[in-house]
């Protein structure tokens, strides 16, 4: 693999599935700097798990490229509690888009996933192709299995009728527009939320949920969404791509690292009757920097920017 140009996105219409979610915020800020035009439709005007409809609009609006990053996403308690929505809402988003993209000609999908596509106790770093042999994490896997239906539509379509329909499959991301509720958020906002409550109110303890001893990779968003515009323009094939950081923590450092940040020092307390999901999940990129791209964001960088821009727009409390 090398990092040659394949598409030129120069002067093409890029329809951002999801645009007002964290990934799909983050692609369009990243797209406004090509040489290109974004199409985005708000939830109003468009269902996209209705097919009908999916299909109207695209046919009015024959985007070149697609980006698909509109999903129903969650952390491990939303997965848990909505399985029906996490399996529904996603088969019909993926199915619909990737047919209708069909349907009108675009000319390069990107489809993305997520790592925990991937078995609960696969080898690590993950290989892209321990996909599918064996059993997934329990917590998360109506997601997975609607995540990895989406691959095989690119790959099915890629087969059948040689679109150039791609996968990425990105590590636990954060950044800003990530969700702060703590029923449905992941693990990151969820402790940035509960570390600035903890200080504000002098609190001498925080929950962390879980024992703490589950390994996550994080990735920020901006670096994703720079991930995901280099693959488009010079990935074209079958397997699906791992997007990853390379650095991975402890949940239990995650936490310390966050209290360090928003300047909390009290006791951390672990609530062990909450999952702890799946033991750990590294990516492996090497395809990934075969291509040219690795991040430019630490965590710690990442996380203060994050922490500063839920200041912001004040939601923390
Ligand atoms: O980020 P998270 O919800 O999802 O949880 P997953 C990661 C780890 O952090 C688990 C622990 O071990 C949690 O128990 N944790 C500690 C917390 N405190 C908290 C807290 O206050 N809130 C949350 N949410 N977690 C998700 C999948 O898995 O990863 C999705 O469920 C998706 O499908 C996403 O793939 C990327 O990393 O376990």
């Amino acid at each position: 693999m090398t990092d040659e140009v394949l598409f030129d996105l120069d002067g093409k219409r890029v329809f951002v599935a999801g645009h007002r979610g964290m990934v799909g915020s983050a692609i369009a800020r990243r797209l406004a700097s090509e040489n290109a035009s974004i199409l985005t439709v708000d939830r109003s005007e468009l269902d996209l798990v209705q097919q009908a409809s999916v299909e109207k609009w695209m046919t009015s609006n024959r985007p070149d490229v697609v980006i698909l990053a509109a999903a129903k996403v969650g952390g491990i308690l939303a997965n848990t509690n909505y399985p029906a929505q996490f399996l529904y809402e996603n088969l019909m988003i993926e199915s619909n888009i990737i047919h209708a993209a069909h349907q009108v000609g675009v000319k390069k999908l990107a489809f993305l996933g997520s790592t925990c596509i991937y078995p609960k106790l696969a080898d690590q770093p993950i290989k892209e192709d321990y996909l599918l042999t064996g059993p997934l994490e329990p917590t998360n896997e109506w997601y997975a299995i609607a995540k990895i239906a989406g691959i095989k539509l690119c790959q099915a379509y890629r087969k059948q009728y040689g679109s150039d329909f791609i996968s990425a499959q990105p590590t636990n991301l954060y950044g800003p527009g990530d969700n702060y509720d703590l029923k449905a958020s992941h693990v990151l906002p969820a402790l940035l939320r509960k570390a600035h409550n903890a200080k504000l109110s002098d609190a001498k303890e925080m929950i962390v949920w879980g024992s703490g001893k589950p390994l996550r990779e994080f990735l920020h968003v901006d670096d994703l969404a720079d991930a995901v515009i280099h693959l488009t323009k010079r990935y074209s094939a079958d397997d699906p791509i791992n997007v990853g950081s390379g650095q991975e923590i402890r949940i239990a450092d995650l936490a310390t690292l966050i209290c360090q940040i928003v300047g909390f020092d009290g006791e951390l307390i672990f609530d062990k009757s909450k999952p702890d999901g799946t033991p750990r999940k590294l990516a492996d990129t090497t395809r990934l920097r075969e291509i040219g791209w690795r991040n430019a964001r630490s965590l710690e960088e990442g996380v203060i920017s994050t922490y500063k821009n839920a200041l912001e727009n004040n939601l923390l409390t």
